[in-house]
């Protein structure tokens, strides 16, 4: 009877801590910022925070989670180390499980893959427009093997033509700006064809939406020069309305 109590009493316990760590998880899904905070763009150049989203949608089957100094997510798979050791603002989102890890995984389409943007794990930010125009989009992300390195960007909810199938090859294993499609004939992608076209002032809502499971997202820059490269973590970001959201702690290198 002792035994049985003890093992019962073990389990209890087993089973509450897996509740806190689930539950904890799943706050790192939710937004650190309100709908009220939009982001500004001043001289053709905009700069937001991955982790500054205020909504997600789409997210029942894959959905991103937020990591930094004091927060890792264990959603399903997962194999990868924490990155937030050179994130801007010290940290980024992911989105998990990440259950195609390496080529030898089977790709699941509408599971660990979409190919149409817009179906899965959307992320949407607000921002200020000051010069209407056409804004190349960089992404700033880390990839660790050959795969979780393809995203979609779009505009007001609509998904266009060359906002799909953003694409990274370079710079595996550390933060990598970029900002190329993916073709047919060119896997890697190719430069200056992601971008949006922007063609009033004022409030828009830009979006991101998942190809590859386990893609990690540090920051967006739209901008208006199509020889920009942004460098190391790239510029601030500027707030035309709400609070600023608090930096997060530093990340000692691993
Ligand atoms: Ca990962
Ligand atoms: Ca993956
Ligand atoms: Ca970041």
């Amino acid at each position: 009877m002792h035994r049985v109590g003890q093992i019962l009493k073990i389990t209890i316990l087993i089973v509450l801590f897996g509740q806190l760590v689930q539950g904890q998880s799943a706050k790192f899904n939710a937004p650190i910022v309100s709908e009220e905070l939009v982001f500004e763009e001043k001289e053709g150049l905009l700069a937001v925070e991955a982790e500054h989203f205020y909504k997600q949608s789409k997210s029942e089957i894959r959905a991103w989670y937020r990591t930094s100094k004091e927060e890792t997510p264990r959603v399903g798979r997962d194999e990868d180390d924490q990155h937030g050791f050179g994130a801007s603002k010290n940290a980024y989102i992911e989105i998990l499980p990440d259950e195609r890890v390496t080529h030898a995984d089977k790709i699941v389409p509408g599971e660990n893959f979409t190919n149409e943007p817009g179906l899965m794990a959307v992320v949407h930010y607000k921002v200020k427009i000051n010069t209407p125009g056409r804004y190349y989009v960089w992404v700033r992300a880390f990839s660790t093997g050959s795969e979780d390195n393809g995203l979609h960007v779009g505009l007001n909810g609509t998904w266009p033509e060359h906002g799909q199938r953003m694409q990274w090859c370079d710079g595996k294993e550390q933060w990598t700006w970029d900002s190329k499609q993916r073709t047919k004939e060119f896997h890697c992608g190719v430069p200056n064809q992601i971008y949006l076209n922007i063609e009033k002032p004022g409030l828009h809502e830009i979006q991101f939406s998942m190809r590859e499971d386990g893609f990690e997202f540090d920051k967006f820059i739209l901008t208006t020069n199509v020889d920009y490269s942004p460098e190391a973590e790239g510029p601030e970001s500027m707030v035309s309305q709400g609070i600023s959201p608090t930096t997060f702690p530093k990340v000692e290198a691993p």
